[in-house]
């Protein structure tokens, strides 16, 4: 199966991202809101044994909760052409923190490492041949977007079906992370077995 890690998005956020999308743009494969996510580590095409290994270090990942907040939109390139749209995610401790967790636990276990640096970000749309213009004027018009501050108590390991129009994700797993001071006793009860805050 083919894995990634990643953040879901609550869905009053997917809507509000997907208000910017447009039919401006020719050459842009826009996401649908339901695939709306933010990778924190690709992992790949594994076989049913790695996946278990896999899911067994995330498992054991204690990990804390965070609060992000989306911010911006810019495009990523390759060879010169633009291949993506997307929103990016202010910087972040935390998230740096737990994606570097992640990418020790899944080391450990044996992946290679990720070469490249991590660039928090929630794809929009995939480009072909879209025109730069357009482009920039897009960029232009929504850089001043900015979500509210949301929080993440889990992280998730997908799975991806490559399809023709879209790629269909599936949340495999959830990994609770810790609890932000702040939200005990508001969003849920305090669990025994949960690590001590240590900031
Ligand atoms: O989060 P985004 O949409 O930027 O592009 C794929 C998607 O990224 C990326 O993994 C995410 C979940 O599918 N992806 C696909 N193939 C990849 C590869 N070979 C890849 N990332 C790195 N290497």
């Amino acid at each position: 199966m083919r894995l990634f890690v990643g953040i879901d998005l609550p869905w009053e956020l997917r809507h509000r991202i997907a208000a910017l999308t447009t039919t401006g743009i020719q050459g842009a494969r826009w996401v649908p809101p339901e695939n709306y996510h933010l990778t924190l580590r690709f992992i790949g095409e594994v076989p049913p044994h790695r996946a278990e290994e896999i899911d067994l270090a995330l498992s054991a990942l204690r990990g804390k909760g965070l609060e992000l907040t989306l911010s911006g939109v810019g495009t990523f390139s390759k060879g010169g052409r633009a291949t993506a749209l997307w929103v990016g995610a202010e910087k972040n401790q935390r998230l740096e923190h737990l994606q570097n967790k992640i990418e020790t636990a899944l080391q450990r276990v044996g992946l290679e490492p990720e070469r490249r640096r991590f660039q928090p970000h929630v794809t929009l749309a995939r480009l072909d041949y879209a025109p730069e213009a357009k482009l920039a004027a897009f960029v232009q018009a929504h850089n001043l977007f900015r979500s509210e501050p949301f929080p993440v108590e889990h992280f998730t390991l997908f799975s991806s079906q490559l399809g023709k129009e879209q790629s269909v994700y599936t949340a495999e797993v959830e990994y609770e992370l810790a609890q932000l001071p702040s939200w005990s006793g508001l969003t849920r009860p305090t669990q025994a077995d949960e690590a001590p805050w240590r900031w």
